[in-house]
């Protein structure tokens, strides 16, 4: 037998490592069968599209390091892929899932199975379709705790709740997207806001379903509140109870206490809450924080019930009436920036100081001028005009016949550019009173390219074309420190000087302020094509989005696996 030599020994005890790291992660195999299921909300049933017939879908609870092999299979009648949503998917970009970016969709009939490991994550996660507007109903929560042996970074719940908020139309949800595409105009708004699928007590039909979270007397629990909502930001409060800040996006935070949370769809937050006030039943409620003007909203709430276990039996007949939280005013910026300020890593991080890619992304509406090939029918929205969005003036387009990453790593060209800019190509005053000869954005496929283990800042800059909002920009592949954030224009001279390079949050989704900016930075380790959007799905139907092109680095280690036998082909 030949002698080990260096190289094949450090590959040796590289696999021993990794499977003494591996000791006792699990395997979770789950089947995910997509249909069509009679769903009853608000008086009317409608084919809601569902896994396993769950609305929503099954909670996958893992441990950090475990391994998910999920397979999907596709019985509706819609293309159809499912995101896991702020998984890392270090080396797996193959298995995360948006269509025409990492793969092509399972065609109805068809299966895609996923498989990827959670890598140094913990709290919670979610995930949902990627395809047109299907995650509407098609989502579900992805639970993260410490490795086996491992404990919180806080005194452990005595109980964990799921809550997770979503958004319900008395209307087929791709009718909706689809009516918008035809028209240029905005979609119509949601009727109802749901806590795990229910409208709850404040709507019609509904209160016979209204979702209960138990406590009991002096117990501390868990709630692990998601944003699922497809468009709409969302505070969410409990009357008469503190919520202590743990977690966000499956990182810890240093603990902080706070009446009311907001949420812009894509992010959770993990709260602690305790069972402090006279035995009774209380409302927790979540609506709409609504930063753009001039738009209609769903301006309903949705409520679950927070019911002591010792609270006294309603009377037969009766019934004792749960408190009802104040919630703030729909248009309340103040209380989202007092609570965005308040997050911070539990202690020292280690954020890049240098940057490779120093990157300036302006992110917002639009609006296109008629084609002349279109009738006032399809032209509908303000002025004759159709709806758009850009990064950078660029709006989004999918491939549609093959996805970048396919493209990306068999060097098929003509697929996508690599020519996204990283400053805006034209300046001007953002948040100020724009020109309408800046409002139209040009349309392409292109990608902003980084080299392995590039360190990268993108300030990411709100700006008030059509009008100024709140964008939850999410990106895929990476979670990224949030070192700053800001209202008017991003000075690099005066906010510079404010970053926390100390112990910013560690997240996957900024709510960028409304007219404002926020900058993040982030390692760019995890070799593949990521899109980087807008998460309120209206504007990525707009195009609101971008892709980063990562390259692998030196090695297999450093580069992202062959692609799975069962990659769905377009
Ligand atoms: C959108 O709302 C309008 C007005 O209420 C209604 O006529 C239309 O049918 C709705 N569209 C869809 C797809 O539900
Ligand atoms: C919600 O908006 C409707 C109009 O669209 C209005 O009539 C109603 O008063 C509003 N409700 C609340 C709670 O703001
Ligand atoms: C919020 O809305 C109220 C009325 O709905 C209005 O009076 C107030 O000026 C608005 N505040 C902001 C900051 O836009
Ligand atoms: C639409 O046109 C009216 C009248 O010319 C103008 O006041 C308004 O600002 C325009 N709206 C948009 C969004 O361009
Ligand atoms: C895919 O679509 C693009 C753009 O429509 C086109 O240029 C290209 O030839 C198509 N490729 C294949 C393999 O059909
Ligand atoms: C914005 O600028 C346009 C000209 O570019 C002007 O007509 C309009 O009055 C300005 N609006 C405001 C609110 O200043
Ligand atoms: C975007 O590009 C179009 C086409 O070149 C141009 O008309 C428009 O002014 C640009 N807008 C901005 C904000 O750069
Ligand atoms: C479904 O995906 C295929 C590519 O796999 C595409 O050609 C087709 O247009 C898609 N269908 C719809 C309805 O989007
Ligand atoms: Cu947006």
């Amino acid at each position: 037998m030949e002698p080990l030599n260096a190289k094949s020994s450090s590959l040796f005890s590289f696999i021993c490592l990794l499977l003494l790291a591996s000791a006792n992660a699990k395997l979770h195999e789950h089947e995910f069968v997509v249909q069509a299921t009679p769903t009853k909300r608000l008086c009317s049933t409608h084919n809601a599209i569902t896994v396993n017939g769950q609305y929503p879908g099954p909670t996958l609870e893992v441990n950090n390091g475990d391994t998910l092999i999920i397979k999907v299979t596709n019985k509706a009648q819609y293309n159809l892929t499912i995101h896991w949503h702020g998984v890392r998917q270090i080396r797996t970009g193959w298995a995360d899932g948006p269509e025409f970016v990492t793969q092509c969709p399972i065609r109805p009939g068809e299966s895609y199975t996923y498989r990827f490991t959670i890598q140094g994550q913990e709290g919670t996660l979610w995930w949902h379709a990627h395809s047109s507007w299907l995650r509407a109903t098609v989502y579900g929560a992805l639970i993260i705790r410490p490795r086996e042996g491992e404990a919180y970074p806080f005194p452990k719940p005595k109980r964990e709740s799921v809550v997770l908020l979503g958004e319900w139309w008395d209307a087929n949800p791709i009718d909706v997207v689809r009516e918008a595409t035809r028209t240029g105009a905005a979609p119509n708004v949601s009727d109802a806001y749901t806590i795990n699928g229910h409208p709850g007590d404040l709507y019609k039909c509904s209160s016979q379903d209204t979702v209960i979270v138990p406590i009991d007397s002096g117990e501390t629990n868990l709630l692990r509140v998601i944003n699922a909502a497809l468009n709409q930001p969302l505070f969410f409060t409990v009357a008469n109870h503190q919520l202590t800040v743990v977690g966000a996006d499956a990182s810890y935070l240093k603990p902080f206490t706070t009446k009311v949370i907001m949420l812009g769809p894509g992010q959770t937050t993990d709260v602690l809450i305790t069972g402090d006030q006279p035995p009774s039943r209380y409302y927790m409620a979540a609506r709409a924080y609504q930063s753009a003007q001039n738009a209609g909203f769903d301006n309903t709430t949705t409520t679950a019930i927070l019911q002591y276990k010792s609270a006294p039996c309603p009377a037969k007949g009766a019934s004792i009436k749960p408190v009802m939280p104040l919630l703030p005013a729909y248009n309340d910026t103040n209380t989202v920036t007092a609570f965005s300020r308040s997050f911070r890593s539990p202690r020292k991080v280690e954020v890049p100081t240098e940057i490779d890619d120093s990157l300036f992304y302006t992110l917002g509406l639009g609006l296109n001028n008629c084609p002349p090939n279109f009738g006032p029918s399809q032209c509908q929205g303000p002025n004759g005009t159709r709806f758009a969005a850009s990064m950078n003036n660029v709006s989004f387009v999918l491939p549609n016949n093959i996805s970048i990453l396919q493209a990306h790593h068999h060097g098929i060209p003509g697929v996508f550019t690599t020519d996204f800019p990283a400053n805006p190509p034209v300046k001007f005053d953002y948040t100020g009173n724009v020109s309408r000869s800046l409002w139209q954005p040009i349309q392409g496929t292109k990608a902003y390219k980084l080299k392995f283990g590039s360190r990268v800042q993108v300030v990411l800059q709100d700006t008030s074309i059509v009008t100024p909002e709140n964008h939850p920009i999410h990106l895929h592949g990476y979670d990224f420190y949030i070192v700053a954030e800001g209202f008017g224009n991003f000075d690099p001279k005066k906010d510079t000087s404010k970053f926390n390079l100390v112990d910013p949050p560690l997240r996957n989704t900024v709510a960028v302020p409304v007219n404002g900016w926020a900058v993040i930075r982030f390692v760019a380790d995890n070799p593949g094509v990521w899109i980087m959007h807008c998460h309120l799905d209206v504007h990525i139907t707009w195009g609101l989005a971008t892709v980063f092109v990562v390259e692998n680095g030196f090695g297999a280690l450093e580069a992202i696996e062959s692609p799975p036998e069962d990659l769905p082909l377009c």
